[in-house]
C-alpha cells in the first residue's frame, strides 16, 4: 500500500481553510482518492481536550511558551492517533493548520524562537512535515470580516488579538513560503470558493491520478 499524501492548509483568520479542506476532500474523493480531513489544534480525542484549554478563557491565560508546549503535545497525540495511521493506510490527509501555525503564532508573533518550536516538533512528532502546504492568502481586513460574519461577534483567544499580532502572523507565513518553495504553494483566497479549490487542485496536478 503506497503511503498517502499529507497536505496542510495554513493562513490567517477567516482565510477559508475549513471551507477549502472540505471542498478539497470532496474533489479528491471524486477523483477516487481516499481523503481524511482533520484539524489543529485537535483532531484526536486527546488533542481536542487540549484544544479547549488553548482556545477558551482569557486572552492572557497562557504564555507563548506554555502555548507552544500545549500545541506540541496536542500535535504529538494527533499525529500518533490519526495522521500517521491514515497515511499508512494509503489515505491522503488534509489538515486544517499544522506546525507552521505554531511557528507563525507562538514563534514569530509570540516571540518563541523558530529553532525551539522545531525542536519540540522533532521530539513530539518526529519532525514530520506535510508533503505540500497551501498558504491561503487574503488581506487581513477581509479575513477578519469573514470570520466576524461567521462568528457573529464571538471570537476565541487568538482571533481576539490585536491587528499587529495578525499582521506578524501573515508576514511569517509569507517568509516560510519563500524559504520552502518545494513544500509551499501560495493560493489567492480572496477569489470565490470554487476558484480557490480549483487553484489547489491545479497545484496538486503532479500527484493526481
Ligand atoms: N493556532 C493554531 C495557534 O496559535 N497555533 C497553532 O499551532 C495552531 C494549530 C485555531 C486558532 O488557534 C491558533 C490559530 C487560530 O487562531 P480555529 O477555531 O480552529 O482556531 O480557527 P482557524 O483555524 O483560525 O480558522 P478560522 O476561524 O480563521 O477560519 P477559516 O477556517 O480560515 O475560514 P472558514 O472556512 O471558516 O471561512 C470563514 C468564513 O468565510 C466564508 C465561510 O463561509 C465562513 O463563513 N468563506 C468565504 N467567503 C467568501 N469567499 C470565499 N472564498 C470564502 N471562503 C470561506
Amino acid at each position: 500500500m503506497p503511503r498517502g499524501r499529507f497536505l496542510s492548509l495554513e493562513g490567517g483568520e477567516g482565510a477559508g481553510k475549513s471551507t477549502q479542506a472540505r471542498a478539497l476532500a470532496a474533489a479528491l474523493r471524486d477523483r477516487g482518492v481516499a481523503a481524511v480531513i482533520t484539524r489543529e489544534p485537535g483532531g484526536s480525542p486527546g488533542a481536542e481536550a487540549i484544544r479547549a484549554l488553548l482556545l477558551e478563557g482569557e486572552s492572557g491565560r497562557w504564555s507563548a511558551r506554555a502555548e507552544t508546549l500545549l500545541f506540541a503535545a496536542a500535535r504529538a497525540d494527533h499525529l500518533e492517533k490519526v495522521i500517521r495511521p491514515a497515511l499508512e493506510n494509503g489515505c491522503w490527509v488534509i489538515c486544517d493548520r499544522f506546525v507552521d501555525s505554531t511557528r507563525a503564532y507562538q514563534g514569530v508573533a509570540g516571540g518563541v524562537a523558530d529553532a525551539e518550536v522545531l525542536a519540540l516538533h522533532a521530539f513530539g512528532s518526529e519532525g514530520l512535515l506535510p508533503d505540500r502546504t497551501f498558504l491561503l492568502t487574503l488581506p487581513l481586513a477581509l479575513g477578519a470580516e469573514r470570520a466576524a460574519r461567521r462568528d457573529r461577534g464571538a471570537s476565541d483567544r487568538f482571533a481576539a488579538r490585536e491587528s499587529d499580532f495578525h499582521a506578524a502572523v501573515g508576514a511569517a507565513f509569507e517568509r516560510f513560503a519563500e524559504a520552502e518553495p518545494d513544500r509551499f504553494r501560495r493560493i489567492d483566497a480572496a477569489q470565490p470558493p470554487a476558484a480557490v479549490t480549483a487553484a489547489m487542485l491545479a497545484a496538486l496536478a503532479d500527484w493526481l491520478p
